[in-house]
């Protein structure tokens, strides 16, 4: 009995699994192990040898069950200690840092132009990218032989043979935004409308979609003295200068009578442009007063209601805001322009397949 012991309680000691101790169990106490094969030998055994072996046996068999039961109970605890050890986590490391989105550029801009003429009274206009020609044109004083009409210059919308809607075209500028607002809302007026414009052109000045922004107000009594108070005030606060010289440059727009490209004094020291000081000029918009025949395309009466218009490219002040060089570098994958101004987000490869194309 005393062997029997030594041995299964040795064999628990050295047993390395939950399963090895399960094969040791039927083995030593299961109903065909070797401790029931005693028992079963009682019955040839004399009375007084049964009253020593029979409790002798049952106590060998609780001893066997309760090693059992605390071997496994280790085991348990030595592979909770190897998970632990394995699964250990730093959790005073510092957190890993994430990528974030940043606004593009043209966007940025528009919001910054549209919150400096909202502070000045003008409210946002937005309409449809594709228009007809009679909005894009016509009731712009645009006549049907202008040259901006050709197909050189606009995109036309493809027309089946038999569709006798009228002519769409990719809008050439967010112009048709207003004669669309002057229908709706009549005078007095005063909005802005930004958005992006499509011209048949590509060079390191164009790109065949852009964005613009242009001004309408309309009223009794609006003078181009008026106009250029409101875009003294856009130029100091959009290029962040206390003062700037604006000079209104003689021009012709269909749309506009009189007209008048306006310029800012700058200089352009090392390179580097500095907007209110020096002796350069700098072209930045294009404006005027209202021509009657848009007024009355519009639905206003031109002989009780005037205004003033104007238009400038959101790409291209964007570009001297920020130093851009090249307006395709907006829309051409071209990111170096972007990271050196810190767009982080689009400096990711495998985002945007590389920063050199
Ligand atoms: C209505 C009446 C008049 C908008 C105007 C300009 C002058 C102009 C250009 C600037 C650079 C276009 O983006 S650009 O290429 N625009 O010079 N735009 S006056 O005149 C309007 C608009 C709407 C109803």
């Amino acid at each position: 009995m005393n062997d029997l012991k030594q041995k299964y309680l040795g064999q628990i000691a050295d047993a390395a699994d939950e399963n090895a101790l399960e094969a040791i169990r039927l083995a030593a106490v299961g109903k065909k192990g070797e401790v029931a094969l005693k028992m079963r030998e009682l019955g040839k055994m004399t009375p007084e040898e049964r009253q020593v072996a029979g409790p002798a046996l049952n106590a060998l068999k609780d001893e066997i069950n309760s090693a059992l039961a605390a071997k496994k109970a280790g085991l348990a605890d030595a592979a909770l200690d190897a998970r632990l050890r394995e699964e250990w986590l730093d959790v005073t490391l510092p957190a890993r840092g994430r990528r974030q989105g940043t606004i593009h550029p043209i966007s940025q801009v528009s919001e910054e132009v549209t919150a400096i003429f909202a502070e000045m009274g003008f409210s946002v206009a937005e309409g449809p990218r594709i228009d007809t020609d009679w909005y894009n044109f016509d009731a712009l004083n645009i006549p049907g032989h202008h040259p901006a009409r050709a197909e050189m210059d606009t995109f036309y919308m493809h027309r089946a043979e038999g569709d006798n809607r009228p002519p769409h075209v990719l809008r050439t500028h967010t112009s048709p935004v207003q004669i669309r607002s002057m229908e709706a809302m009549g005078a007095p007026l005063r909005i802005i409308c930004p958005g992006g414009v499509y011209r048949a052109d590509y060079d390191q000045t164009h790109t065949p979609m852009f964005h613009q922004v242009e001004g309408l107000a309309i009223d009794k009594d609006i003078s181009m003295a008026h106009l250029k108070w409101v875009l003294e005030e856009f130029v100091k606060s959009y290029f962040e200068v206390d003062g700037v010289d604006l000079r209104f440059r003689a021009s012709h727009f269909p749309f506009t009578e009189p007209s008048a490209e306006v310029d800012i004094r700058c200089s352009w020291e090392g390179g580097t442009l500095k907007v209110g000081e020096g002796d350069d000029w700098l072209e930045i918009l294009g404006s005027g007063m209202v021509h009657p025949n848009v007024l009355k395309a519009g639905g206003i009466d031109p002989e009780a209601w005037q205004g003033f218009a104007f238009g400038m490219g959101i790409d291209r002040i964007a570009m001297l805001k920020y130093g851009v060089p090249d307006l395709r570098a907006f829309f051409d994958s071209d990111l170096r322009w972007l990271r050196h101004y810190g767009f982080s987000a689009l400096d990711q490869p495998n985002l945007h397949g590389g920063l050199s194309r």
